[in-house]
């Protein structure tokens, strides 16, 4: 977590850190979108813009801290209530660390694309990164998973809108096990109005293209709002138990399909086979395969999904980890 001295345009607050994640989480493929807000929630939560029009496959935008959280938990709240979420899983913003590591989908170059990054690759304005070819700059949003998915399948992670992590700003990233800031406010760094502030992550349309680099950082104080800040369920992870050891099913999956107010209607049938990936699966697969060579940060121990061999899809992950598969749900 973290990046190198060496990588270009790296700022104060991105050293490397050693972090390990026990317990798997699901990621859901794309930014949260209005659509699927309106469906859960009801009216959006701040006002559109021209850089932000209104769309059900655009993301939400202007929305503070709380109403991303408020969002999560009536989520799984419903979803408790169907039966499709078991009653110790929830929906929640990913940490610091949850998100980076779903960001750099086991490469440890500045993005997942690369020691560079076009216009082309992901929904930037202005300058590409390091060298990349020069690509258009939309200079707003546009609907997600308009740009190509990273490695393991999840879109947007750079640019498009920057997504809420769950965390208190600390100007040192934090390391170590399952690093969880959420509660951490006592220690959250003062910015210079002596403000504290949760974390933002990933770059936005309104930015260069080194702003949208893995581990490039920000902060942004929760009660305010932006339209070129919005948020993911990207992140639900187990309360209690190893990862998905316990529950050896997409439920993300299945609750994006099952739930018509949630994540399905707007994706494409394709995407509605994968709407989530199983992020400790494939950090295992990269990581053995790897260990050597790159010295990845990540290191991720997972006793249920050690035995798992060459999972580039998730359906297959489970399978191979002989778990339990899901009734109905994506498609395989
Ligand atoms: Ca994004």
């Amino acid at each position: 977590m973290g990046s190198p001295p060496e990588e270009p345009e790296r700022r104060p607050g991105e050293h490397r850190v050693e972090v390990t994640l026990t317990r798997g989480f699901w990621m859901a493929k794309y930014e949260t979108t209005q659509g699927q807000w309106k469906r859960v929630v009801g009216p959006l939560p701040g006002e559109l813009t021209t850089e932000l029009p209104e769309g059900e496959d655009f993301p939400v935008g202007n929305v503070n801290f709380a109403e991303t959280e408020a969002f999560c938990y009536e989520l799984t709240e419903r979803s408790r209530r169907s039966g499709v979420l078991p009653e110790d899983w929830e929906l929640r913003l990913p940490t610091e660390a949850q998100w980076e590591c779903a960001c750099r989908a086991g490469t440890t170059t500045a993005t997942s694309f690369g020691d560079t990054l076009s216009s082309y690759q992901a929904n930037f304005r202005g300058e590409p990164y390091h060298g990349a070819e020069r690509g258009p700059s939309l200079d707003r949003a546009t609907r997600v998973g308009s740009y190509p998915a990273n490695p393991w399948g999840l879109h947007d992670m750079h640019g498009n809108s920057f997504e809420w992590c769950r965390d208190w700003y600390h100007a040192r990233l934090p390391g170590g096990l399952d690093p969880d800031l959420h509660d951490a406010k006592s220690s959250a760094t003062r910015s210079e109005h002596g403000d504290i502030s949760r974390v933002r992550r990933g770059g936005c349309w309104a930015d260069d293209g080194w702003a949208l680099r893995s581990a490039f950082r920000l902060r942004f104080e929760p009660a305010r709002r932006y339209d070129h800040i919005g948020f993911s369920c990207r992140s639900r992870s187990a309360m209690k138990g190893p990862g998905w050891s316990g529950f050896g099913v997409n439920t993300l999956g299945m609750l994006l399909a099952a739930l018509p107010f949630a994540f399905a209607k707007h994706t494409a049938p394709r995407d509605r086979q994968r709407p989530a990936v199983p992020v400790d699966g494939h950090c295992v697969h990269t990581l053995r395969r790897r260990r050597m060579r790159l010295r990845p940060v990540w290191r991720i121990r997972n006793r249920a999904c050690r035995s798992v061999t060459v999972p580039r899809d998730p359906v297959n992950v489970v399978a191979a980890a002989g778990l339990r598969r899901a009734p109905r749900g994506p498609a395989a």
